[in-house]
């Protein structure tokens, strides 16, 4: 059928096959409600909508004693899955938890699809968002540490399929030559990144006194529009999730007063911790900023779960000490979702002050309402983004008469 194709990407690739078919499995553990896990699976619908796999079906099965060494949910719930992918031509099971080797092996041998877990779908799309040697580098070194502890059993698998009379699978020789060839890979990409994190260094050094301010936040909040809105440069902004993987940095003026904006990748819900180990270097961005604007999508009904992944994962980087402004974005989308048209706007201003109040005092720092797509309330934003500013140049050179404002 002609419908079954479409011209690739700027016809780069012609032709394109149609999307694959992707089924979703979550479980809920003991101290999970079933609509958690539905908003999870949300999420990885969205994950694997941006990797290219077209969500046909959900399945949740309740674990209260936790994942199934073998099958991760159960024979019985496994059984299930096979009929239904069989019998719909389904091309992958993509699970919203981290398997194990042996886990992947047998769903594999039983399922005969690809089985792709979270980490596995969140790598392969970095490894396709990549575009500089560094983030390329970053993304191979994540992707061989996920793999090294797996190898077993994945090994274990390849056994297997050979297996025969006469036939002894790979032994722990084999193995570990596997684990070397992988491990020396590891090491050789290391080495490669050191080199490249020290000219990023050198580049860094060289930016001088300037302020540095640095847009964090979760995947998709709206980092790459305000970095666009702010200083007029065209970076890569998409309704898809990690559109950005390199740290794209410019220097701004605000009413003569210049500071330098960078726009990083995002972060997300069980980022696989390779991947902040291997994209250190990219967040040195963050760690050496002076200012985080925080910026959220206010509109997601999980904002507040995206706030704290955000704040953790700054925790981790050590670089949850800094000035903060906490940016509730989409504040267009949200009102246009949460308030009544005929609403007066008295009414809507009491609503958000009270909203902006509640989050203030829960998160302890300053918090604004933008619309970065809209330019909505943008002037009060960079105000309060000057005084910040002002007062970091204040703490920094404090016996300096200032000559930016
Ligand atoms: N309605 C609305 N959409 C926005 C706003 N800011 C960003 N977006 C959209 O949200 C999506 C993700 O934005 P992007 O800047 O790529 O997010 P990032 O992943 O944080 O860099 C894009 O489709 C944007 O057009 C906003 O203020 N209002
Ligand atoms: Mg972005």
């Amino acid at each position: 059928m002609a419908d079954d194709w479409k011209v690739g990407k700027k016809g780069k690739k012609g032709l394109k096959k149609k999307d694959e078919k992707a089924v979703l499995v979550g479980i809920v553990r003991q101290d999970q409600t079933l609509e958690q896990i539905e908003e999870y699976l949300d999420e990885l619908e969205f994950l694997a909508l941006t990797a290219g796999a077209n969500t046909i079906k959900r399945y949740i099965q309740k674990m209260s004693g936790g994942p199934s060494s073998k099958t991760f949910i159960g024979q019985g719930k496994a059984d299930e899955i096979e009929d239904f992918i069989k019998e719909n031509d389904i091309d992958m099971v993509i699970f919203d938890d981290d398997l194990t080797g042996k886990q992947t092996n047998i769903l594999e041998k039983q399922f005969e699809r690809k089985i792709i877990d979270r980490s596995t779908l969140i790598l392969d799309i970095f490894a396709n968002r990549a575009q500089t040697a560094q983030a390329k580098t970053q993304v191979e070194l994540a992707q061989l540490k996920y793999l090294l502890p797996r190898l077993r059993g994945l090994w274990t698998h390849l056994e297997r399929q050979r297996g025969g009379i006469g036939m002894r699978g790979p032994g722990e020789q084999e193995i570990e030559t596997d684990r070397r060839i992988v491990r020396d890979k590891i090491s050789l990409l290391r080495k490669k990144l050191d080199k490249i994190d020290l000219q990023s260094q050198t580049q860094r050094k060289n930016r001088g006194e300037l302020i540095r301010v640095a847009l964090v936040g979760y995947t998709n909040a709206g980092k790459s529009t305000l970095m666009n809105t702010l200083s007029k440069s065209q970076v890569f902004a998409e309704n898809k999730l990690f559109a950005t993987l390199d740290t794209t940095v410019r220097k701004v003026v605000f009413e003569n007063m210049p500071f330098l904006l960078s726009d990083t990748v995002g972060f997300i819900r069980k980022l696989p911790h390779h991947l902040i180990e291997s994209f250190k270097s990219t967040l040195d961005e963050v760690r050496e900023s002076d200012i985080l604007l925080h910026v959220v999508d206010i509109s997601h009904h999980q904002y507040e779960d995206h706030i704290n992944t955000v704040m953790q994962t700054l925790k981790d980087l050590e670089a949850h000490d800094k000035p903060t402004i906490l940016v509730l974005n989409k504040v267009d989308l949200f009102e246009k979702r949460q308030f009544d048209e005929l609403l007066e706007e008295e009414i809507k201003t009491d609503l958000r002050g009270e909203m902006k109040e509640k989050l203030m005092n829960q998160y302890d720092c300053e918090v604004i309402m933008i619309s970065a797509l809209k330019k909505e309330n943008m002037e009060a934003f960079r105000a309060l983004v000057k005084e910040k500013i002002i007062a970091a140049y204040q703490k920094r050179y404090p016996y300096r008469t200032m000559q930016y404002y």
